[in-house]
């Protein structure tokens, strides 16, 4: 049984529904920035990592309601197009119904972690000679065929099962914070983060709701653009995608919560998943870096001020794309084996 939807079974679903299948999914940690938010000027900032979610990213909590609701239909199998994290988590939650699970994915541009976790799980890999964007066209018409249940965010559970990110950091914090960040690619995310902020607002839970702010890599950034980007490049494959299903969704959150959608570079993402690291010890994979690296400019030019409490959603785990951070050649200095050799390669 799920203790995540068990704990929110209120705002997602019957008193009698079951959710048998669980991997333990979200609880996961809001750790209090002080080192990374003295480096950025910011008193109050918190990283929501999800990494510790059990595939490894936030995707797991969507995925556990959609696959339990898919088992009770009598689905007796799902399919997702997926830049990578979508696939592992219906891979993983796929094998624990019992069920198979078809993943579509744009060659060469899954991250290595992610595409061991399908294989490991049994899922079905199907490479295209395309993007995200094209995978994920296919699916929704092989979907329309009911060979098998869709899992992407165009799924109303995952959108559904994913506002407790929100809701976690509300109780945690006992009030909603003044801004939240996030990476956007397919834009179910913020979409699913804003509908939970309204919901609890709704349900008297919160009196405030955050300033949503959403950053896309600046070569695949529609929504900044205001148009599809045809060919999206970023080496946060995670976000490589140019035309978001839930475009409409993000662009709702920016406005009603008078929040930003804007894009950052490569080198900007690059450089917070190293600060991140390096201040924080928290591994997060580059897209999930894309959150801090536009805080960082937002504190720096006065757009968010240092008593504000600022929440950073980290998505995903750093070791599903280890090649990322693979050691350059001298970052690593080879020695003999000796104590003397060992104390000069620590240069004391
Ligand atoms: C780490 O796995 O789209 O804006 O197919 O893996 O809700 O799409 C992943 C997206 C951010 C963007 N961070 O979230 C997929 C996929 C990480 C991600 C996003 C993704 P959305």
């Amino acid at each position: 049984m799920s203790a995540l939807l068990e704990r929110y079974r209120d705002l997602l679903a019957g008193p009698a529904e079951a959710f048998p299948v669980t991997l333990g999914e979200g609880a996961t940690p809001l750790i209090h920035a002080r080192r990374l938010g003295e480096e950025l000027g910011l008193d109050n900032l918190y990283l929501k990592f999800e990494g510790t979610n059990p595939t490894g990213s936030f995707k797991d909590r969507g995925m556990v309601l959609a696959v339990n609701r898919a088992l009770a239909s009598g689905a007796r199998a799902v399919i997702c197009a997926s830049t990578g994290n979508t696939s592992a988590s219906a891979a993983a939650y796929a094998a624990a119904a019992g069920i198979d699970c078809f993943v579509v994915l744009p060659v060469g541009k899954v991250a290595r972690g992610k595409l061991a976790q399908a294989v490991a799980a049994g899922a079905r890999l199907i490479s295209i000679d395309g993007n995200f964007d094209e995978a994920l066209e296919s699916v929704r018409r092989i979907g329309d065929e009911e060979t098998a249940a869709v899992v992407n965010s165009i799924n109303p559970d995952r959108i559904a099962g994913q506002q407790t990110g929100a809701w976690e950091i509300v109780d945690e914090l006992g009030r909603a914070p003044d801004a939240l960040a996030l990476p956007v690619g397919n834009a179910g995310n913020i979409t699913a983060y804003w509908r939970g902020f309204t919901r609890y607002a709704e349900a008297g839970r919160t009196t405030t709701k955050p300033r949503m702010l959403g950053f896309q890599a600046a070569g695949a950034a529609p929504i900044v653009n205001g148009a599809p980007v045809a060919q999206p490049e970023t080496v946060a494959t995670a976000i490589r995608i140019g035309s978001p299903a839930s475009w409409e969704g993000a662009t709702a959150a920016r406005d009603e919560s008078r929040g930003v959608i804007e894009a950052v570079s490569d080198e900007e993402i690059l450089d917070a998943q190293r600060r991140i690291a390096q201040t924080e010890g928290v591994f997060c994979e580059p897209a999930s870096a894309a959150g801090v690296a536009g805080v960082r400019r937002l504190a720096a030019d006065g757009r968010l001020h240092r008593s504000e409490t600022v929440v950073c959603v980290l998505t995903g785990h750093g070791l599903k794309d280890p090649d990322i951070v693979s050691p350059e050649e001298g970052e690593i200095r080879t020695v003999g084996a000796d104590l003397a050799s060992i104390r000069r390669g620590m240069g004391i």
